[in-house]
């Protein structure tokens, strides 16, 4: 019986992971004043939102706002747009970059936990 029981446990743990990692938060960045299109990310457990839309052609400033100190959010690459960027811990650092083609861009922690998608349109 206590066997059935901490199996019961575990397979709801298991699909709660599982509802984080698929949960999606998506958010379309924001037109500044400069024509600069905004959005920013937040890194707490995970990137939030985790799916971000932007415009090809215009430059986009995108901002991670790295709100812990786990190694494993340390670095942040931007797959197919040549970006790897070390973020300081508790401080917010913007990317600036023009995506030229639409398209799906993933970016990630080095270890592939932080999953994200940029979808360029
Ligand atoms: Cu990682």
């Amino acid at each position: 019986m206590q066997i059935l029981g901490i199996s019961l446990i575990l397979v709801v743990i298991g699909l709660y992971v599982l509802w984080l990692r698929f949960q999606r938060h998506q958010e379309a960045a924001v037109v500044g004043a400069s024509g600069v299109q905004e959005a920013t990310v937040v890194i707490k457990g995970a990137y939030q939102p985790n799916v971000i839309t932007v415009q090809a052609g215009k430059p986009v400033a995108l901002t991670f706002d790295r709100q812990e100190d786990v190694e494993c959010s340390r670095f942040v690459t931007i797959d197919g747009l040549k970006i790897r960027q070390d973020l300081p811990a508790h401080q917010k650092t913007t990317l600036h970059f023009t995506p030229d083609k639409p398209g799906e861009y993933s970016f990630t922690c080095d270890m592939g936990m932080y999953q994200g998608r940029l979808i360029v349109e």
